[in-house]
């Protein structure tokens, strides 16, 4: 199983975006395109119907060594071998989720400005989102922080760090250059005529030494 370390592109299944039929095959093309972690998002699933899709995509993703997180509900992975949870502001807490998870797993937590990317560290994450950079409508009720703190978030965090929000192929290279090594990308990746890709080319961006 791939290190939290090594991750450099995060990709989002947000069924928001895909149909809960499409999510294996997208899966699998994230994975062909160097995905380096996968996320579940489902904002409108109970928890049962996260856990059986959670099921299904663990079988692909364990294969290719790329750990599966799954959105908000800790308790899946108190019965899916998932590898980690994501948790919100307005979610549970790190404890909270390691608790209901009741086995050692990733959590990591959105922050949206400095002061709460130093508390995700404090809190006990073990890795970072942090964004929107740019205005999204995958989050659209968020104002967007632009890339003026990223340098400083790599400063004082030293936590994996993920920026995330309207990040795209075409304006990733900005986004490194304002000091970001990890991104995570939602609906660039999934609206992607050609996700395998759209993903290898955000993959040579943010691994110019490949
Ligand atoms: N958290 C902050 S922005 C965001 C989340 C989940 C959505 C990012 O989606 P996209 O489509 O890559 O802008
Ligand atoms: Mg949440």
């Amino acid at each position: 199983m791939r290190n939290l370390t090594d991750c450099r592109l995060y990709g989002i299944l947000d069924l928001s975006y895909v149909t809960e039929d499409q999510t294996e095959r997208v899966a699998s093309a994230l994975i062909e395109g160097g995905v380096d972690l996968i996320q579940l998002r489902a904002k409108n699933s109970s928890s049962a119907e996260i856990m059986d899709l959670a099921a299904k995509l663990h079988s692909i993703t364990s294969a290719a060594g790329v750990p599966l997180i799954v959105n908000d509900y800790a308790e899946v992975a108190a019965r899916v071998a998932v590898e980690g949870v994501h948790v919100g502001q307005d979610d549970d807490s790190i404890a909270k989720a390691r608790e209901k998870a009741g086995r050692k797993i990733i959590v990591g937590k959105s922050t949206h400005n400095l002061d709460q990317a130093r508390a995700a560290q404090r809190e006990g994450a073990d890795y970072i989102g942090f964004g929107p950079i740019f205005a999204t409508p995958t989050k659209p009720d968020y104002q967007p922080i632009g890339m003026a703190d990223i340098k400083r978030v790599h400063e004082d965090v030293i936590l994996p760090i993920f920026c995330i929000g309207g990040i795209k192929i075409n304006n990733l290279g900005e986004v490194i250059a304002a000091g970001s090594k990890r991104v995570t990308i939602v609906s660039g990746l999934l609206k992607a005529p050609d996700i395998a890709k759209y993903a290898r080319g955000c993959k040579v961006l943010l691994n110019p030494e490949v």
